[in-house]
């Protein structure tokens, strides 16, 4: 990821909205500049992403082994682990060279994109697939061209080995409301043929921050929390027809086989939950040995439809590797159940 910073945050949102509507591009830039000129001089920046989409194997279950009741096993689930996959891949610059690292537990997901409200995202993208592929974001401000979805646009669907630069406006309807966190959750996702891609692995989340409420320019984390975790609740159906093949999944692994979930006490930790599906994707998602605020509420579960977002705030009190599960039967006993571990 790549900030640009410039004299930009601050506008009045009034005339960057009056200049979205005036249409031209060049009348815009003259209302937005005049408008920045006159007022605050916050920093915003220009984040700068690029991600790849590429085909890769993937294993729902790398230790072959049912890590939260090893005595049960995989059962039906676990008949067959490994399917090629199409992955979001993160890369630091536009040689699309050397993968970015993350974090084990973000699993299957694509690269976590950030922004602060204010700021810009710029999302260069290369389909180094065999199928038109894109990126819809959600929440943000976009054009028609910069939707990832529908139409004849450029970005709509990009053709095998092409790319595309995609510009999302990070505005105020794009960040936390009044009874939100200090930082909400949007998925991103391939929509060309959305169904079907969603489910072939291309999924991910940008963290939209508060305004003023960053750590530092170039680190846009909220401040007032110390740890962020994501979490995707999803069954990827891998065989129509044959239940082994329903992948009861959190960040695409199954049976505890996600790891990486680890904090210690006293840690202020927020978590992102989403979701994404079938019908059958309805999930209760239950934390044990820690309550968590959602909006003002004190609960231990959270349920999440597809295309569900939600972001909740924890501090654990007690140490332990706790279980992280659906709380559906069904989908707890096809292996969407994972840890958290909290150490002291
Ligand atoms: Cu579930």
């Amino acid at each position: 990821m790549i900030d640009h910073h410039q004299r930009r945050d601050g506008c009045p949102a009034d005339s960057v909205r009056a200049a979205r509507h005036a249409g031209g591009r060049f009348a815009a830039l003259v209302v937005f500049f005049l408008g920045c000129w006159a007022v605050l001089p916050a920093q915003a920046a220009v984040r700068e992403y690029w991600i790849a989409a590429e085909k890769a194997a993937w294993n729902y279950a790398p230790s072959g082994q049912n890590r939260i009741r090893p005595e049960a096993g995989l059962g039906v689930w676990g008949e067959t682990l490994s399917y090629t996959k199409y992955r979001y891949v993160g890369y630091a610059d536009g040689s699309y060279a050397k993968p970015l690292p993350q974090p084990e537990w973000m699993g299957i997901l694509g690269p976590q994109l950030r922004a602060v409200v204010g700021d810009t995202l710029k999302v260069h993208f290369l389909n180094r697939t065999d199928r038109p592929l894109s990126i819809h974001p959600h929440g943000v401000f976009y054009s028609k061209d910069n939707e990832g979805a529908d139409g004849d646009a450029a970005g709509a669907a990009v053709p095998p080995g092409k790319a595309h630069t995609y510009t999302w406006i990070v505005d105020e309807d794009a960040g936390p409301g009044p009874a939100d966190p200090s930082s909400i959750a949007w998925l991103y996702h391939s929509h060309v043929m959305e169904e079907e891609e969603a489910n072939l692995g291309l999924v991910g989340t940008i963290l939209v921050t508060r305004g003023g409420m960053a750590h530092s320019d170039s680190n846009p984390a909220p401040r007032d929390v110390d740890q962020e975790f994501t979490a995707l609740y999803m069954i990827f159906n891998e065989e129509e027809g044959n239940e082994g093949g329903m992948k009861h999944a959190i960040n695409g692994r199954i049976f505890g086989n996600l790891e990486g979930y680890e904090t210690r006490i006293g840690q202020r930790v927020r978590w992102h939950i989403v979701a994404l599906g079938n019908e059958t994707d309805n999930h209760t998602v239950h934390w044990h040995g820690q309550t968590v605020l959602v909006r003002g509420h004190r609960t231990d579960v959270v349920e999440v439809l597809p295309a569900s977002m939600i972001s909740v705030d924890m501090a654990p009190r007690s140490a332990g590797d706790w279980l992280f599960h659906c709380h559906v039967d069904d989908h707890m006993m096809a292996g969407m159940s994972t840890r958290w571990y909290v150490r002291p």
